[in-house]
């Protein structure tokens, strides 16, 4: 199996570069198997030859380098000025120009020939997300007849939006190059077939299966997942480690409402601020009794919206905590370096409520990870927003509409009194589901798939 992504984790293991993805493929990428992508490093050229590293444990690590002028039409251009944008329904965000699409598309074609030489025959290929959508078709017009899936951990829109992008109906028409297609949930897999007619003219069966230049392709809902039970082992052992015990401290009889994400307007970081204030507002009893954690990892500091983002969020955090602190508290936190995910493991666990508010989520595994982590004796409730593609599976969590402060912040009230009995029932079905759709089936999952010919 070949696994090609943006980003590759080191051969070593350390520093999880590719975040949730590495997380979730670690377990799949055995002995023989190979991880192609980005080296992480910009050159003067973007490279023609892939430099191949064979790790202990015997997985293939194959990376290019990409030109600096070409990474940031390609990346900071093209995948995240507009197609993540678009993709998370936020078209006034998008910003097109042809330059960077072109560039987006030389990226791809860089990536296939490279990969080229090291396929064999018999190789199945797994491209991932919205930075590769063209590698696929790359990979055909240089011969490749080998089975190819593409998985994409955003979430799809309806033609109504994708037609917005100029380059609509070519990342369709590209995308079906590939066998498979997976997404996270049937809204998105819908919302794919639905652009299949618009862009291509192409009627798809109910099934999912459509024919598009004389090959079959299938499109299937596969939602990511964690390993869960090794998760929990993690917050169990976490909850004593430095880390937690010094949160713990200084935090005292206080309860935690816990936030962490990369710091993206996809999270919906600032109307959660205001959730906040709006629970200290509306329920006094709270004040001086809950401390509010957010970790918001920077991310993508090059692209605008997210300097912008930034200086929302140090103003609206300055506002509450102007408003409500005492000389001895303090109530939101709010840190903008990654923690380690050890740390983080513990920190979910001293969470009472873990709180997942985006204004769309692909799948969320914050969400899963905060399920896996809490203690099953005396449990935290998880706060969810519904349009994060875990709302369709965890259905036991407080589904909230994260634009309404006021529904947030009855939620969070609702889950800091909430009895021992509901939170325990609560989590005993959630953390059944998270421990099911587990990172090993999504794989295998969307492997059988790949094997399967129509
Ligand atoms: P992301 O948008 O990165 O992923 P998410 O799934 O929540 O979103 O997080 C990925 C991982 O990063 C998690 O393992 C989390 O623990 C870690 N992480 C997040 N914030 C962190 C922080 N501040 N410090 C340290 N670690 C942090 C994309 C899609 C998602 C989809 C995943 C996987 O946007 O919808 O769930 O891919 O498909």
């Amino acid at each position: 199996m070949v696994i090609v992504s943006n980003r590759v984790p080191s051969p070593s293991g350390q520093g999880a570069t590719a975040g949730g993805l590495a997380v979730a493929l670690a377990d799949v990428s055995t002995k023989g198997s190979m991880w192609f992508g980005w080296s992480g490093r910009r050159a003067e050229e973007t490279s023609e030859e892939a430099s191949v590293v064979l790790s202990e444990s015997g997985v293939t690590y194959a990376t290019i380098d990409i030109a600096e002028r070409d990474y940031q039409r390609f990346y900071n251009g093209f995948a995240n000025g507009a197609l993540w944008p678009l993709l998370h329904y936020r078209t006034g965000l998008l910003r097109f120009n042809r330059p960077d699409y072109e560039a987006y598309r030389a990226v791809n074609r860089a990536f296939a020939r490279a990969l080229l030489p090291l396929l064999r025959p018999d190789d199945l290929v797994w491209i991932h997300d919205y930075q590769l959508m063209t590698m696929g078709e790359e990979l055909r017009a240089l011969g490749v007849e080998n089975r190819i899936g593409f998985f994409l951990h955003v979430p799809f829109v309806p033609p109504s939006f994708l037609q917005v992008l100029p380059s609509a109906d070519e990342l369709v028409a590209a995308l079906s190059a590939c066998d498979v297609i997976g997404l996270q949930t049937s809204t998105d897999a819908d919302m794919f077939l639905k652009n299949v007619t618009e862009s291509l003219g192409v009627h798809p069966q109910p099934s999912g299966h459509y024919a598009y230049h004389g090959r079959a392709v299938a499109v299937i809902t596969t939602p990511i997942g964690i390993d869960a039970v090794k998760f929990s082992k993690l917050a169990e052992r976490a909850e004593l480690a430095p880390e937690a015990a010094r949160l713990h401290e200084s935090l005292g009889n206080r309860k935690l409402v816990l936030g962490v994400d990369r710091l993206d307007y996809s999270k919906g970081l600032p109307l959660r601020f205001d959730a906040f204030g709006r629970l200290l507002y509306a329920y006094p009893q709270h004040r001086r009794a809950v401390n509010y954690l957010q970790i918001a990892a920077r991310s993508r500091q090059e692209v605008g919206s997210y300097q912008s983002l930034r200086r929302e969020l140090d103003r609206r955090a300055g506002d509450i905590n102007g408003e409500f602190s005492d000389f001895d508290w303090v109530p939101l936190r709010y840190m903008t370096h990654p923690v380690n995910r050890n740390a983080l493991a513990g920190f979910y666990r001293r969470a009472n409520i873990g709180l997942v508010t985006p204004l769309r989520d692909g799948m969320n595994l914050v969400a899963k990870e905060y399920i896996a982590a809490q203690d099953p004796e005396d449990p935290g409730v998880l706060v969810l927003s519904r349009f994060a593609g875990a709302a369709d599976e965890l259905t036991e969590a407080l589904i909230v509409n994260p634009i309404d402060a006021d529904e947030v912040a009855a939620a969070i009230h609702q889950g800091l009194v909430m009895s021992l009995e509901e939170r325990r029932a609560r989590h005993d079905a959630l953390f059944q589901k998270v421990c099911h759709t587990t990172a090993r089936l999504f794989c295998e999952t969307f492997l059988a798939h790949l094997r399967t010919r129509p």
